[in-house]
């Protein structure tokens, strides 16, 4: 089976409060792209500094640390070609003042401080953050539908 890229993304604490998870989910479903690891977790701070390691000297990190630390998250793997680029799109961009309509930000959320969900940024992102959420490793498994999403 060909190796596809991968990308991190994560629901935040506001929108599994608000009910959004199977919102967000079902948009990278029906764009075809494969749901290979999920779960949901508490995160703790430490956890969280090595995440957002380059924004720890940034002032709204403590904002960030509480925000990200309020309740539960839901820390996913996505699989599929271009999944890194096309998944910043599919949740639009930071700023929700910024996100267009039709995107996740852009049509649920209204303050960065609340933005609903996080996407790796780079592929080397992704590799990093994945493996930092996901220490016991991402399973590989058999998709059949594989032909109906790739020519
Ligand atoms: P994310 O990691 O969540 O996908 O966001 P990003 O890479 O597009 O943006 P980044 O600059 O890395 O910011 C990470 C998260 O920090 C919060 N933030 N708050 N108050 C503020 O000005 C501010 N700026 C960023 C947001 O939750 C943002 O998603």
């Amino acid at each position: 089976m060909k190796e596809r890229e991968r990308t991190f993304i994560m629901v935040k604490p506001d929108a599994v409060q608000r009910g959004l998870v199977g919102n967000i989910i079902t948009r990278f479903e029906q764009k075809g792209f494969k749901l290979v690891a999920l779960k949901m977790v508490q995160a703790d701070e430490e956890l969280l500094r090595q995440h957002y390691k380059d924004l720890v000297s940034k002032p709204f990190f403590p904002s960030l640390m509480s925000y990200m630390t309020s309740g539960p998250v839901v820390p996913m793997v996505w699989e599929g070609d271009g999944v890194v680029k096309a998944g910043r799109t599919i949740l639009g961009a930071t700023k929700p003042s910024e996100s267009a309509p039709g995107t996740v930000r852009g049509d649920y959320a209204i303050d960065v401080g609340r933005n609903v969900c996080h996407g790796s940024d780079a592929v080397e992102t992704a590799v990093r953050e994945i493996s930092l959420w996901f220490p016991e490793g991402v399973t590989k498994w058999d998709s059949h539908s594989e032909s109906w999403i790739y020519e």
